[in-house]
């Protein structure tokens, strides 16, 4: 008997082959990624790590691990290759959540102070919220963004003055703009704290050089591999190779158990497909089209929070419409548009409702979408937004 289970999998191929899918985490992978996560991989345990290692790692707690060894092998080799550097890699985080847990694990001890950029303006539930282990573990302090939504680095300089961090952190998970890593480099350095950044949302643009690089001046750097990367659902963290022995064991045995060699398998095909030229192109794509929708609705007189975008998503504030970011979501749903109410900078209402949506490019890019096909969807969101206004009245 066929499992109902391929039911459901055949109508979630259905909504995703039917909906414009703007969500700015979201992407679709390759065939070839599909197979490799899809693959007997998944039965076989690998606790530890190859014992070929550079670090002295004794290996795996299991027999039968040598071609898993080769590809998790093959995976550190070829993210090195995507970025370009010579940090240490691990690629055996489940997610992004489990990345930035990793890499505050391997420098911090429970009760360091941490300054992250502050949830409601951009940042995210792993860098120190109150609900989320981060938030309860460390002491989480935070930076934020001035009067037109751009990060306040000169407020974040003096807090970190302030509070004397152990970690500072930069990454986001709803911000449109280029981040000043060595602005943040150098705030670090100056207080003696650990430079981290998670790149989860820009790793694909860090990769196809659409936006300046971590590398060479973060201590850590943590990401997804399912955003604009195009990979599998899961994380990686990067250090600086002093820290990799520290790295490796909050790993494991810190924090996790065995590592899925299915997904490690899927993160080295979206490796291979990173190293592409298509690959450039596509990313350079992403961020034209983001600023080619992103100029629409500015012309059409919608706030944008920072005015603008330099990246593959940005941010409509719908404040002036009396519209919830909840119900144009909603509504947008119904119209086979998808995309996530988001808080705006200075929110009044709670995240739930929100006056905010966040839209990104990363997906349909992938999909083929051009800058003018963006413009069209613009004009679509819009004509949704108007219609609900009209019946608001
Ligand atoms: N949920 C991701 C996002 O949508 O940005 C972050 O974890």
């Amino acid at each position: 008997m066929a499992s109902k289970v391929f039911d459901f999998i055949a109508q979630e191929q259905e909504r995703q082959k039917n909906t414009v899918e703007l969500i700015a985490s979201e992407n679709f992978v390759s065939e070839d990624v599909l197979r490799a996560v899809g693959s007997c991989l998944t039965n076989k345990y690998s606790e530890g790590y190859p014992a070929q290692r550079e670090l002295g790692n004794k290996g795996r707690y299991y027999g039968g691990c040598h071609v898993v060894d080769q590809l998790e092998e093959y995976c550190v080799q070829k993210w090195k290759e995507v970025f370009h550097t010579d940090y240490h890699v691990n690629v055996q985080p489940h997610s992004g959540a489990s990345a930035n847990q990793v890499a505050y694990t391997a420098v911090l001890k429970p009760g360091d102070t941490i300054l992250a950029m502050n949830l409601n303006n951009g940042g995210h539930l792993t860098h120190g919220s109150a609900v989320n282990f981060s938030g309860r573990i460390y002491n989480a302090c935070f930076y934020d963004v001035d009067e037109n939504g751009c990060i306040d680095y000169d407020a974040m300089e003096r807090i970190a003055h302030e509070v004397k961090p152990q970690l500072i952190l930069a990454g986001a998970s709803a911000y449109s703009r280029i981040i000043d890593f060595e602005r943040f480099a150098k705030v670090a350095k100056d207080v003696g704290a650990y430079f981290m950044v998670d790149m989860a949302h820009i790793a694909g643009l860090v990769a196809g050089g659409e936006h300046p690089s971590p590398f060479g001046l973060a201590d850590l750097v943590s990401t997804t591999t399912h955003k604009t990367l195009r990979g599998p659902r899961g994380g990686m963290v990067f250090c600086k190779p002093e820290l990799a022995k520290k790295l490796d064991s909050a790993v494991f045995p810190g924090l996790q158990g065995g590592p899925l060699q299915h997904v490690i398998a899927g993160k080295a095909v979206a490796a291979e497909e990173a190293c592409t030229k298509e690959y450039r192109e596509y990313i350079h794509n992403v961020v034209v089209n983001c600023k080619a929708m992103c100029d629409e609705f500015l012309a059409m007189g919608y706030d944008v929070v920072t005015g603008g975008t330099d990246n593959h998503l940005f941010l409509l504030d719908l404040t002036k419409t009396g519209l919830t970011g909840k119900a144009v979501q909603e509504e947008l749903d119904r119209n086979g548009i998808t995309l996530n109410k988001n808080c705006v900078p200075n929110e009044k209402r709670s995240p739930m409702q929100a006056s905010g949506v966040r839209i990104g490019t990363a997906a349909m890019t992938t999909h083929g979408f051009t800058a003018e096909d963006f413009r069209a969807v613009a004009h679509r969101i819009d004509a949704v937004i108007k219609k609900m206004m009209a019946e608001n009245q």
